[in-house]
């Protein structure tokens, strides 16, 4: 059996997630995926809106995915590969180069990653309308208050 491992945060799970994934068991038969703790992240200077625990769980529950594992720490990664027999560890290639040491245990590789979307754009989009563009709101409601006045 050809075994795959990846490693991620996978906040707000979203398509470019889900097509990585989708690839990286393309190469294979088995996918393991190795989620980032909260504090594993806090480590990485990433905040996450959703936790460790609902992360997990949602990346368990895709179709493509056979096994989850928690990932706490950068150097945790050869271990896994030998523990868990595998043939194949996979990035997007955000990531291209970082993990080339690895080829001493598996094949490394690197696949596009999906252009468009990711948690921090979400994020943004989410964000509430903030203080910068409350005064210009309100400038804007001045300015309509002062011709509605003259129209009178
Ligand atoms: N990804 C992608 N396309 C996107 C967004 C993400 O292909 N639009 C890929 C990333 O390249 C990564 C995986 O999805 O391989 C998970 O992305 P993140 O959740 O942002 O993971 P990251 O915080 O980069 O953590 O030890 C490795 C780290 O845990 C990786």
């Amino acid at each position: 059996m050809k075994k795959i491992i990846t490693y991620g945060t996978f906040d707000l799970f979203h398509t470019g997630h889900l097509k990585l994934l989708q690839r990286l068991k393309n190469l294979g038969d088995h996918l393991t995926v190795a989620v980032s703790t909260d504090e594993f992240n806090a480590s990485k200077g990433k905040k996450t809106i959703i936790k460790f625990e609902d992360r997990i769980k949602i990346v368990s529950n895709i179709k493509c995915v056979d096994a989850v594992i928690a990932e706490d720490s950068w150097d945790q990664k050869e271990a896994d590969i030998i523990s868990n027999n595998i043939s194949v560890f996979g990035m997007g290639s955000d990531w291209e180069g970082k993990f080339d040491d690895l080829n001493k245990y598996c094949k490394v590789v690197y696949l596009p990653r999906t252009e468009g979307i990711s948690s921090t754009e979400i994020k943004k989009s989410l964000h509430p309308i903030d203080k910068v563009n409350i005064n210009e709101l309100k400038r804007a409601l001045d300015i309509m208050s002062s011709i509605v006045e003259q129209l009178d």
